[in-house]
């Protein structure tokens, strides 16, 4: 595993040399000052890359390097292939070429409607006074039904989910029903901007006449498209699995489960079209076992976001997201999966034969609760996942007979 990282550029509480005494060596960030849709300047591209990789003060290099981008965001024009869906595609293939001219390597995004990751809650208190975040399914169908209101929500949701969400929200105080709203409008890290209800819905109103086939099709297109130059340029595109993997807001899900992922494989063959594995956003679904699709996919694995989420018992899709190593996902089998790929493409004689995994999301502790860190991406929480999940890569090597180097 290449030990990765997320950082938010200069503004990001936790500091590069930080990153770099934990251990990582590659960065995974974005041009996050550059809106979606917008060209990325070769100079800024430039800028970022000598910020992370040349230690300016000892005039050395930092031993960071960034590789891999987080994300390249999609245009609304280009999933709905609507309004001026061709400029933002030029666009994108410019800042593909762009970036694969400096070195970059992949590019991780997402094929998710309006929103990016959604929460119900993002600071629950756990036992030892630290916070995690998860997912409450009437929190989900609550906040649809009653504070905004979509129209004809009632028909996605079965009698026994519209009970027990009413009951929900009936016990909320206002303030929580702030707290709620605000939890799954307001932007969270690398994803949109802020948006009120009304906004919201009107967003949602796009996706009105696009179902799941639709929205498929624009996906395989505009990848389709973007192929030849992310081949020319020597990128690979990653993509995120929807995050919760289930249908909320009767938002169309496209890239949920393992049929979703074959079926984008056989409609965009282009090796250079590939998967984030991301353990927790698949594992939301209590269906999906994401080891075993890290097995099943680990040819077009390009990233991996270690994550583990535990199910609340009787709740469908609702969760919280756990310790690293322990929860509903094996990520011992997931580690070994990455291990065992790695260890096939260097013998297939593949120079770039590592995969970049970083630990996503961890614990908010009590030092970091004033450090202005992003929900899930805390300072010493993601560390101590680093540490285990590089502690577990070491283990299964040696078990499995392999050079820990
Ligand atoms: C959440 C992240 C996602 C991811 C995007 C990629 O923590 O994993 O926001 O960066 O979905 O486009």
């Amino acid at each position: 595993m290449l030990q990765s990282w997320r950082w938010f550029g200069p503004n990001d509480p936790v500091s590069l040399r930080e990153i770099r005494q934990a251990g990582v060596t590659d960065v995974v960030t974005s041009l996050h000052h550059i809106a979606c849709g917008e060209d990325w300047p070769e100079d800024d591209i430039r800028k970022r890359i000598r910020e992370i990789e040349w230690d300016e003060q000892r005039q050395q290099p930092t031993g960071l390097r960034w590789g891999m981008v987080e994300s390249l965001p999609i245009h609304e024009d280009i999933k709905t292939r609507s309004g001026d869906y061709p400029h933002y595609i030029e666009i994108y293939k410019k800042n593909v070429r762009k970036l694969g001219a400096q070195g970059v390597r992949a590019i991780c995004y997402n094929f998710m409607p309006v929103l990016d990751w959604a929460r119900t809650d993002l600071y629950i208190t756990q036992a030892d006074g630290s916070t995690i975040s998860g997912c409450n399914i009437d929190a989900f169908v609550a906040f649809d039904l009653y504070v905004l209101q979509r129209p004809g929500a009632e028909n996605d949701y079965a009698p026994y989910a519209i009970a027990s969400a009413k009951k929900f929200f009936e016990e909320l105080s206002p303030q929580a029903r702030d707290t709620l709203r605000d939890c799954i409008l307001l932007g969270l890290p690398g994803t949109v901007e802020d948006l009120d209800p009304p906004e919201f819905l009107r967003r949602l109103q796009r996706y009105q006449h696009i179902d799941a086939d639709q929205l498929r099709n624009n996906l395989y297109t505009f990848l389709n498209d973007i192929m030849p130059d992310c081949e020319a340029a020597g990128v690979k595109m990653c993509i995120h699995p929807d995050d919760p993997s289930y249908p909320v807001f009767g938002i169309p899900r496209i890239l949920s489960r393992s049929e979703d992922v074959e079926q984008l494989f056989r409609a965009v063959p282009s090796p250079n079209s590939g998967l984030t594995l991301c353990t927790g956003s698949f594992g939301s679904c209590i269906h999906n076992d994401p080891a075993q699709m890290l097995e099943q996919f680990a040819h077009r694995v390009y990233f991996v976001h270690f994550r583990n989420v535990t199910h609340v018992p009787g709740k469908e899709g609702s969760f919280y997201e756990s310790n690293h190593l322990f929860g509903s996902v094996d990520m011992p089998r997931a580690m070994k999966a990455l291990i065992t790929e790695e260890e096939r493409r260097k013998a297939a004689g593949i120079t770039d034969w590592g995969i970049p995994g970083r630990p996503d999301h961890g614990k908010l502790m009590d030092g970091d609760k004033d450090s202005g860190a992003y929900p899930g991406y805390s300072r010493t929480g993601r560390m101590i996942g680093l540490a285990e999940l590089r502690g577990l890569e070491v283990g299964l090597r040696h078990a499995m007979g392999l050079d820990i180097g």
